[in-house]
């Protein structure tokens, strides 16, 4: 069984989407693969009850009881770690992870980014797609690397920026395509481990 590990900080709609694609689309059948646990560093975050009410096991990590990012990124590779990932899933996680972190999950780390990488990696994404003038913006599934927002590109899906568009609208848009694109880059990483679908 290749377990999944699902990182999270807030709501969780895209986990919340991944673990209804596994179940609508039988990943344990398909891929032999299962949503093992979701683990956050906020232990307000509303996605851990979403997990539960699916079976899940859930963990926090409260990054703020942590004297380093060294220190918080070792406790939380530990609660990864006892779940044996072959593949570990950021989805609205907010805290950048150490190299140390990095590494040790080399080439089964992913992440999506509610831009068109290579632009604006960071925060803040879509009020500076607004700023900038951009006619389209959307969402990037990649790979995690040491570098924050560059590792290589899985898959993206594109959006139009509307005339009227407020931040808070333009990542409406592009979190319903986020919904859809996550589960098949994971679907596609897990039908022949490389993921990239488009
Ligand atoms: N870690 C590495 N090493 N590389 C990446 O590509 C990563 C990463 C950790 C998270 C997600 C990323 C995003 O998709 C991600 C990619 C958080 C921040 C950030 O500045 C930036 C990018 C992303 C996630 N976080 C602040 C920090 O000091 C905290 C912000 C907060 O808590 O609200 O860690 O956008
Ligand atoms: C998503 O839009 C995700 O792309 C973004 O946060 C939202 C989380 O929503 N991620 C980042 O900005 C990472 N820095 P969710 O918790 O409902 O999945």
């Amino acid at each position: 069984m290749k377990n999944i590990v699902i990182l999270i900080s807030g709501g969780g709609s895209n986990m919340a989407a991944i673990v209804r694609a596994a179940e609508r689309d039988r990943w344990a059948e398909r891929f032999s693969a299962r949503i093992a646990a979701v683990v956050s560093n906020k232990p307000e975050a509303g996605g851990l009850a979403i997990a539960a009410t699916h079976g899940i096991a859930t963990a926090v990590v409260p990054h703020k009881e942590f004297p380093t990012r060294e220190a918080f990124d070792e406790a939380l590779a530990k609660v990864v770690d006892a779940h044996a990932p072959a593949l570990v899933v950021l989805a609205g996680f907010m805290r950048i992870l150490t190299p140390g972190f990095v590494g040790r999950y080399a080439g089964r780390l992913i992440n999506i980014h509610p831009s068109l990488l290579p632009a604006f990696p960071g925060l803040h994404t879509h009020q500076r797609a607004i700023d900038a003038g951009c006619k389209v913006a959307g969402v990037t599934v990649h790979q995690v690397t040491t570098e924050l927002d560059h590792g290589p590109i899985l898959a993206q899906a594109v959006v139009p920026v509307l005339p009227d568009d407020t931040a808070a609208t333009l990542a409406g848009r592009v979190l319903a395509q986020e919904h859809q694109l996550y589960p098949r880059a994971i679907a596609g990483w897990l039908a022949d481990t490389s993921g990239h679908i488009l």
